[in-house]
């Protein structure tokens, strides 16, 4: 009985382990403003930190707000394993998603992902 449960623990422990390093990790360590924030001022750049550095031309954000897609400006990175980009819409009062997709590094394989924000003045 005891075994058993030793023996579930264990390989359970094990596919947690797989998991995490497989290359389909998510290479976004965290964005400017900040995931999952609340914020009071309504941002004028997304700037999003990665693993290592992004190929721009692999690269591309999106950006969808209470009333539809916004339009953004000059994808760049400022050479420090980020994305920044600026935001040309005004951003009023609501939940944002941020949509993105990059290669970093050596790393040919394009990676995507979303996450969000929301703006209360
Ligand atoms: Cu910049």
């Amino acid at each position: 009985m005891k075994a058993i449960v030793k023996l579930l623990i264990v390989s359970s422990v094990l596919a947690l382990a797989a998991c995490q390093s497989s290359s389909s990790t998510s290479p976004l360590l965290s964005a400017e403003p900040e995931i999952d924030a609340s914020l009071s001022r309504a941002p004028r750049t997304l700037r999003l930190l990665y693993s290592a550095l992004p190929d721009v031309s692999k690269s591309s954000l999106r950006l969808v707000g209470p009333s539809g897609e916004l339009a953004l400006r000059g994808l760049h990175t400022m050479a420090a394993d980020d994305l920044m980009i600026e935001i040309l819409d005004e951003v009023t009062p609501g939940n944002y998603t941020v949509y993105w997709s990059t290669a970093v590094g050596d790393d040919p394989a394009v990676h995507e992902g979303s996450y969000g924000f929301s703006y209360a003045p």
